[in-house]
């Protein structure tokens, strides 16, 4: 009954907004954040992606995002990406997507309108000049410094404790206002801003629907929750 339901309003729907959490990446071996196998060694993603963590000690936080970014380099956007990509294409006027993720899946997946709200892990951003540069190297020479100016290099990527980009948080807003319909993918809705997307977009009246492994805490929030992976269920919305 909830798939078909799901279906009919994905097809009615005006307008849709799509946000994505780690979830949606799992089904192509990216660990998530909160999953059992954990992120990296021993440590947790608000130890090491914080501003402080990097003052502290750049070269560990380069390590850790190196070791990310050789794990991402071998993964493919799976059907799930695939599909909202395709959903785009049907309709790239009434369609945006907001993802958590800095794997760049959706956009090797051929998304377009896209908010990659938390940046992109093979983006960098220079400490001294401000110079933004997106970089493939893996492995990266650790402590990469700025072609232009030779300062420290960090990820272009927001930290526990920072503010997200301003366009993207209006671009968000006006996403999440405009839609009837919120289709809120693998997040487990317990980072800021981004978990509390689902309470704007039904102060605009929309529907919101969740596709998760599990209930989160969203789920009461929801108007209707899928149970099960990203990868079989997204596509079948179509
Ligand atoms: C901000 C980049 C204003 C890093 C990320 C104290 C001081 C300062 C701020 C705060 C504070 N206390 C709280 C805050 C706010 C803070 C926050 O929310 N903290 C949390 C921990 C409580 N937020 C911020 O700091 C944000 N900025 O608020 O600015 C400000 C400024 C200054 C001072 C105050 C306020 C910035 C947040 C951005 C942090 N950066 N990423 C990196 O990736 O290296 S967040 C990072 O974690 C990810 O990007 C992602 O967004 C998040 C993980 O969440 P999920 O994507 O949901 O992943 P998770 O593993 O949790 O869940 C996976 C889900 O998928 C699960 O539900 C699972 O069931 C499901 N799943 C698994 N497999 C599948 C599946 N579902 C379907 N199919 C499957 N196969
Ligand atoms: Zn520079």
């Amino acid at each position: 009954m909830s798939l078909q339901e799901a279906r009919s309003h994905i097809a009615a729907a005006r307008a849709i907004t799509i946000l994505t959490g780690a979830g949606i990446s799992a089904d192509s071996g990216v660990p998530t954040f909160r999953g059992t196998e954990g992120l990296w060694r021993n440590y947790r993603a608000e130890d090491l992606a914080t501003p402080e963590a990097f003052a502290r000690d750049p070269r560990l936080v380069w390590e850790w995002y190196s070791w990310r970014r050789e794990l991402i380099a071998t993964k493919q956007p799976n059907p799930a990406h695939l599909a909202l990509a395709e959903l785009e294409r049907r309709r790239p006027e009434t369609f945006w997507l907001i993802t958590q993720n800095v794997d760049g899946l959706h956009r090797a997946a051929g998304s377009q309108c896209l908010s990659e709200i938390h940046g992109n892990i093979w983006k960098m951003r220079c400490t001294g000049c401000g110079l933004v540069s997106d970089n493939r190297e893996v492995p990266l020479p650790i402590l990469p410094t700025c072609l232009q100016c030779g300062g420290l290099l960090r990820p272009h990527i927001v930290w526990f404790g920072e503010s997200l980009l301003e366009e993207d948080l209006r671009r968000c807003d006006e996403a999440l206002r405009s839609c009837d319909l919120l289709l809120v993918i693998g997040t487990s809705g317990m980072v800021y801003p981004a978990a509390g997307f689902a309470s704007v977009a039904k102060e605009g009246g929309a529907l919101v629907i969740e596709i998760n492994l599990e209930s989160t805490q969203q789920s009461n929030l929801v108007d209707l929750s899928l149970q099960g992976r990203a990868k079989d269920l997204v596509p079948l919305l179509l």
